[in-house]
């Protein structure tokens, strides 16, 4: 795992983006944004036990897996969204980017690659994207079925119990 902020210039999402100013895990902490580096899959179990999560899936996201429809979901995920619950993601092979708004609306860019876990908390506002090699597989960890939709940036969100909830705990 490696965080920093994005350099904001217009272009191919999947580059590095990379600033060169670095985030720390406590930074990324201060955000809600909780990381581990998990070797085992009991690990995993473990923490969804603690947790109390209910459901999981995996995706491989490339071209190899998905064909045609590789690009649209690669611009997709990059859509700004929110989900009215926490998730976990877990990394299984390749590498890919979360990006996550910062108290101030910056964008902060996590690099994740094998054995990273990442938890986002309800109500952050995130994309993801793969990077150049174009091939991430990740498990995705859902408390529950009915939550797991993305809803996509709007002021009409200003209003969203999950992220008024969000905003009043990590952003102010
Ligand atoms: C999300 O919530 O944005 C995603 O799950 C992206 C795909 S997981 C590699
Ligand atoms: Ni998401």
């Amino acid at each position: 795992m490696r965080a920093y902020w994005y350099d904001n210039i217009t272009g191919d999402q999947r580059l590095p983006h990379n600033s060169g100013r670095d985030i720390n895990e406590e930074e990324l902490k201060n955000l809600g944004v909780l990381y581990y580096r998990i070797p085992e899959l009991a690990g995993v179990d473990a923490l969804a036990r603690e947790r109390d999560y209910k459901n999981r899936d995996e995706i491989t996201v490339s071209p190899a897996k998905m064909g045609d429809a590789y690009e649209s979901k690669v611009r997709m995920f990059f859509h700004e969204h929110l989900h009215e619950d926490e998730e976990i993601r877990y990394i299984r092979d390749g590498k890919g980017y979360f990006d996550v708004r910062s108290k101030g609306d910056e964008w902060v860019r996590i690099q994740l690659e094998k054995d990273d876990l990442i938890i986002l908390p309800a109500g952050i506002y995130h994309r993801f994207t793969t990077d150049e090699d174009n091939h991430i597989q990740a498990m995705r960890l859902f408390k529950e079925e009915p939550k797991w939709t993305p809803l996509n940036r709007s002021d009409d969100l200003d209003g969203n119990e999950y992220r008024k909830a969000y905003v009043a705990q990590y952003a102010n």
